[in-house]
């Protein structure tokens, strides 16, 4: 492998020169936030492209998960997975809810429906599910469950932009879902994030959250917060939705090539085939089996030392950190398939810009250990 280093991800850039007129219709008008035009072009494209009913459009995806729940008025406990990233429980912490973890399925790495009916308690009142590599969660399973015990759904869909299953675009499911924008993610405005509702009430008491819960000029009916997408954010949103497909394709092809590559090295176990009809390819994980010649860590050390910087999402589980440790729920008993997964799991790099032959080179770096 050359001396220049591999990360898990590069953000998409479109060219810069498809910028400048943006940057020259900002300066010309001077609305540089607060639902600008390009706010508002980009809330209404995205509509079309996702085949969602409402968007609204967020600073981040942490924020817009934070003002999801205190929407949706979810207080008491919620239902959760503990093998995600960290924002996901933080959201719960920051409006004074407890979460509930549930382990995962091993296939999916979601949270398994089969174990939700036994963490319900007079307390609960949403379930917060994670699409977690952009992978469904099995939607029906949950929805069920959340109708015979009037509970909330609140997907977080950070990693799940453009994904479809078996009925259209995943984010119809639930009552809202989140999508996180940041430069990590398959669809990037730099830093941004989404809330998705069916319900057009549900968006504008969204709006107003994310605008200081302001109704009018001399009205503030709501507790809000400011959340808002800049112009500037917007109008890189209006570039990467001209590259989305082809971004996509192009993860796709990178996504063929490591299930080829990898295809006969022992104990390496490739995650993915959940149930998708269209697959984003936002991340590539792979399970470091007990049959592989080294640890899940020692091929991370080693890699490392290839320059190749690979990653354990999501190790430790949630759980394990200091602010959810004393709770019941994070006992590892309680959850086995999230401890066993959280310690095998590697993300491999997977951007638009990665060349084949460095899959091809990473694939061989982990076939000769
Ligand atoms: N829910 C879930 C399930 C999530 O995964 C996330 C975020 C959220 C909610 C919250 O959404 P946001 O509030 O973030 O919108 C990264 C991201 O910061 C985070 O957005 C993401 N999930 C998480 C899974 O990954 P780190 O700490 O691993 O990122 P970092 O800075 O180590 O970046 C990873 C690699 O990406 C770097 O090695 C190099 C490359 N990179 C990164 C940045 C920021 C670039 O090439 N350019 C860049 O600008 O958290």
């Amino acid at each position: 492998m050359d001396i220049n280093p591999i990360f898990i991800t590069k953000p998409f850039l479109p060219p810069l020169d498809e910028l400048m007129p943006y940057l020259e219709q900002i300066w010309e008008n001077k609305i540089v936030t607060n639902n600008g035009p390009l706010h508002n072009e980009l809330e209404l494209k995205l509509c079309d492209y996702l085949g969602i009913q409402n968007i609204s459009l967020f600073a981040n995806g942490t924020v817009a998960l934070v003002t999801a729940l205190k929407a949706l008025e979810i207080t008491g406990e919620v239902i959760t997975t503990p093998y995600s990233f960290v924002a996901t429980s933080h959201s719960l912490l920051w409006n004074g809810i407890k979460p509930v973890f549930v382990d995962i399925q091993p296939k999916s790495l979601n949270i398994d429906p089969e174990k939700i009916e036994e963490a319900i308690t007079p307390q609960t009142s949403a379930i917060l599910a994670v699409h977690c590599y952009g992978h469904p969660c099995d939607v029906d399973k949950i929805e069920s469950i959340a109708k015979k015990h009037n509970l909330k759904v609140i997907y977080d869909a950070a990693h799940a932009f453009g994904v479809e299953c078996h009925c259209g675009s995943l984010l119809n499911h639930g009552d809202i879902s989140i999508l996180s924008l940041h430069a990590t993610k398959v669809f990037n405005t730099f830093e941004g994030g989404a809330v998705v509702c069916n319900n057009p009430e549900t968006k504008i008491i969204i709006d107003q959250l994310k605008n200081f819960g302001i109704t009018d000029e001399t009205i503030v009916n709501l507790t809000g917060i400011n959340g808002k997408m800049s112009e500037f954010n917007s109008a890189l949103g209006l570039l990467q939705l001209k590259y989305i497909d082809q971004v996509i394709h192009k993860r796709k092809e990178i996504d063929n090539a490591y299930r080829t590559g990898l295809a006969d090295v022992k104990g390496i176990h490739c995650l993915g085939d959940t149930g998708e009809l269209i697959s984003n390819y936002a991340y590539f994980p792979i399970l470091v089996n007990p049959e592989y010649s080294l640890s899940r860590d020692e091929l991370y050390e080693n890699m490392k030392e290839h320059g190749v910087h690979l990653r354990r999402y999501f190790y430790p589980l949630i759980s394990e950190f200091p602010m959810y440790r004393g709770l019941a729920s994070s006992l590892l008993d309680n959850l086995p398939v999230a401890t066993q997964k959280a310690s095998q799991v590697l993300c491999l790099p997977i951007y638009p810009d990665l060349p084949l032959e460095k899959v091809n080179e990473i694939c061989n770096l982990i076939k000769n250990q």
